[in-house]
C-alpha cells in the first residue's frame, strides 16, 4: 500500500504532537507545522525522514505559503489535513477582555485555519483526502468567559459542515472534532502561564489527554472511505452540563 501523508498544525504540543506521533508510528509520512522549532526537532529526532517539520507562526500567510512551497516532493500529496493549531486567551467576561487577545484568537483559530484549508483543497480533492478540524465543545455550549474563543470554535464547526456541502461528490471527508476539558498546554496558554490555575482545573478530574484525541483522529482518518463522521464531541466522564443562570432585580 502507498504511504499516506498527514499534515498537522500546532504539532509542538498537546493534540497536535500526539497526532503527529500516532500517525508517524503507524508508518505515515507526517508534515508537522508549529512555531517552536526545538519541539518539532524532537519529532524529527524520533521519526527521521518520514517527519517533515516547518517552524513558523500559522498566522503568517506568507510563511505558510513558503512552508508549503518548500515541501519535499514525496510530502506533497497530502491525504489528511488536521487543522489543530488554535488557542484560548483569557477567561475574563467580555467587557474586561483584551481586544488584542480576541483578535489573536480570531487570526489563529479562524483566519489561519481557513487559509491553510483553502491552500490545500486542490490537493485534498485530487487525493480524495480528509480534513479534520479541531473545534471544541465551546462551539456548542457557551460558558462565562468563553466569548470569542467559543465564537471561533463555532466557526470551525460550521465551516466544517459547510465544507461537507461544497465538497459534495469529491470524496473528500470533513470532520469537526469537539473536545471538552483536556489537559494539554491549553490552560497554561489561556492564563498566561499560571501553572497553579492549570493544576487546579485538572486536579482529580481525569481530563482528556493528547493521546485520546490523537486516537480519535486516527479512527476518523482510517474509517472506510464511504463513511464521514461529521461531528464528534468528546468529554471526560467527569465533565457534564450546568444549568442556565438568571439575573434578578
Ligand atoms: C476546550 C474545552 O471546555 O475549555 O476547548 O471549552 S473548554
Amino acid at each position: 500500500m502507498d504511504m499516506k501523508t498527514l499534515l498537522v498544525t500546532g504539532a509542538s504540543a498537546g493534540f497536535g504532537a500526539a497526532t503527529a506521533r500516532r500517525f508517524a508510528q503507524a508508518g505515515w509520512r507526517v508534515i508537522a507545522f508549529a512555531r517552536r522549532a526545538e519541539r518539532l526537532q524532537q519529532l524529527t529526532g524520533e521519526f527521521g525522514a518520514n517527519m517533515h517539520i516547518a517552524a513558523f507562526d500559522i498566522r503568517d500567510a506568507n510563511a505558510m505559503q513558503m512552508a508549503l512551497d518548500a515541501l519535499p516532493a514525496d510530502f506533497r500529496a497530502v491525504d489528511v489535513l488536521v487543522n489543530n493549531a488554535g488557542l484560548a486567551l483569557g477567561t475574563a467576561k467580555a467587557p474586561q477582555c483584551d481586544l488584542a487577545q480576541w483578535r489573536q484568537m480570531i487570526d489563529t483559530n479562524v483566519t489561519a485555519l481557513a487559509t491553510l484549508t483553502h491552500k490545500l483543497l486542490p490537493t485534498l480533492i485530487e487525493r480524495r483526502g480528509a480534513i479534520v478540524n479541531v473545534s471544541s465543545i465551546s462551539a456548542t455550549y457557551p460558558y462565562t468567559g468563553g466569548n470569542v474563543y467559543g465564537g471561533t470554535k463555532a466557526f470551525v464547526t460550521q465551516f466544517s459542515l459547510g465544507l461537507r456541502c461544497d465538497l459534495h461528490g469529491t470524496g473528500v471527508r470533513v470532520t469537526s472534532v469537539e473536545p471538552g476539558m483536556a489537559e494539554t498546554e491549553f490552560t497554561l496558554v489561556r492564563t498566561g502561564g499560571d501553572q497553579e490555575a492549570s493544576d487546579k482545573l485538572y486536579h482529580g478530574s481525569h481530563p482528556i489527554t493528547g493521546d485520546d484525541i490523537a486516537q480519535t483522529i486516527w479512527w476518523i482518518a482510517n474509517l472506510p472511505p464511504h463513511l464521514n463522521v461529521n461531528r464528534i464531541e468528546v468529554m471526560p466522564v467527569t465533565q457534564s452540563f450546568a444549568g442556565f443562570q438568571v439575573a434578578r432585580d
